[in-house]
């Protein structure tokens, strides 16, 4: 079948939707579908207003980023104990001074200030920080929110709440409330972590646990997942693993893992989200910056897909080793659902070849990215950088369609990117 041919047409004006676009024009009509498709961020660590300080927002907040502060002490002379000895705001000027006055802000997460700045046209080259700080000052938080979030195209924010977290839970425990822009998530990484540690903090929330998996814990665990699920109303559970994470292992986090949790997540209809390859504080002096990678063994997640079939999973790995072996491990099991391209993954020439292989392998049933972002505005860059990278892939992935053969239209890529964006993640949590 030869080659649609390349008529002679106004690459710069968009076809009607159901018309074959040629080679040239699938750009545009990518370029055009990704930023009037908004998309469902489905991993954050941000809150709604109404967490009060939980939630992080500024410029202040935006230099003081873990990945920033890892960053900052590879080029400033300052000791880890110095650092920690300042006020937040001091942080923020030291690494504003070191990363982007000193140095060239050139790094994924120094850039990705720039972007934030330059979208509020703010000054990008100051020596100081008197201009931002400023204008965050005059801003009000609920307008504001509203604001990023039609910047950044976010339409949904999914949290990361942990019912044991002592700040967060007393929140929950009051009032706590999710709205339809911040939707909940419980995280589970104290409950199935280090079982000695969680089961006081259980216990003192009145459920009857000891300090091993017996039938009375379990049934406790169980009663507290459902009460949590009850107040939170998540849209899926959530658990990070190390790289060494293996099951079965006859563990106490085994135990609980397919006693309690996958139980609790088919009796509610939940997505169980599996976030593995993290190497935790690999460095303690440089706190939540500390965290590192390794390659995990995905063989345990074959047996979880396959072991429990009713149970669906959202996974995301964090070690780029591992990318390729996750494709195929979706190819075997539909309950399989990978997603984003996770924290040291999240630059462009990874995010590039994670997509294409995604792409080649799964079509488009994945989930190409979620944000993580930690402060309110690194939406604004994290999703201009995430589109800007999917236009390349995914014109790249049409025109090589036409170029084979097969007429692509406007509604192909809309429909397309509506599952990329929302409806593989609508359909995973049964809206
Ligand atoms: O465990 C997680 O959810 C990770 O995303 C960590 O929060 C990590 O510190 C992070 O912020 N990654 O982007
Ligand atoms: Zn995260």
């Amino acid at each position: 079948m030869p080659a649609v041919p390349l008529r002679q047409i106004d690459v710069n004006r968009e076809p009607p939707r159901s018309e074959a676009l040629t080679e040239d024009q699938v750009r545009l009509s990518v370029k055009n579908g990704l930023h009037s498709t908004r998309c469902i961020d489905i991993h954050t660590h941000l809150y709604p207003p109404a967490f009060g300080k939980l939630g992080l927002w500024g410029i202040d907040e935006l230099l003081t980023y873990h990945y920033l502060e890892a960053e900052f002490f590879r080029s400033s002379p300052m000791s880890y104990d110095e650092y920690w000895s300042l006020t937040k705001k001091q942080r923020a000027d030291a690494i504003w001074r070191t990363l982007f006055v000193e140095n060239t802000p050139i790094s994924e997460a120094t850039r990705g200030v720039i972007f934030v700045l330059n979208a509020f046209n703010l000054p990008t080259d100051s020596t100081d920080l008197t201009v931002a700080r400023r204008f965050f000052r005059e801003q009000t938080i609920d307008r504001h929110v509203d604001q990023v979030l039609r910047m950044s195209g976010v339409s949904t924010v999914v949290m990361t709440n942990d019912p044991l977290d002592p700040e967060e839970a007393p929140m929950w425990m009051n009032s706590g409330d999710t709205t339809a822009t911040f939707r909940s998530v419980i995280r589970l990484d104290r409950l199935v972590r280090e079982w000695s540690e969680p089961w006081q903090e259980l216990h003192k929330q009145g459920y009857q646990v000891v300090n091993r998996a017996s039938a009375k814990s379990i049934k406790e665990i169980r009663r507290f997942l459902a009460e949590w699920r009850e107040r939170m109303q998540p849209v899926y559970m959530a658990v990070s693993l190390p790289d060494s994470f293996h099951f079965p292992d006859g563990s106490v986090r085994g135990m609980i893992f397919r006693e309690a949790v996958l139980p609790a997540c088919r009796e509610f209809n939940l997505p169980l989200s599996l976030m593995i390859g993290v190497r935790r504080q690999v460095n303690p002096k440089i706190r939540l910056a500390g965290d590192g990678v390794g390659r995990a063994d995905l063989k345990s997640v074959e047996t979880i897909c396959r072991d429990f079939p009713e149970n669906k999973f959202f996974v995301s790995v964090l070690s780029r080793e591992n990318q390729h072996e996750l494709c195929v491990l979706a190819r075997k099991f539909n309950n399989l659902l990978p997603f984003g391209c996770w924290w040291f993954l999240n630059n462009p020439s990874i995010v590039k070849e994670i997509t294409r292989e995604r792409i080649e392998m799964l079509g488009m049933s994945f989930i190409p990215q979620h944000s993580d972002a930690r402060v309110l505005e690194q939406l604004i860059y994290k999703w201009h950088n995430t589109r800007r990278t999917l236009e390349q892939v995914l014109t790249h992935s049409y025109q090589l369609l036409v170029a084979d053969g097969r007429v692509v239209t406007a509604l192909d890529i809309q429909n397309d990117l509506g599952r990329l964006f929302h409806s593989n993640f609508e359909r995973w949590i049964g809206n």
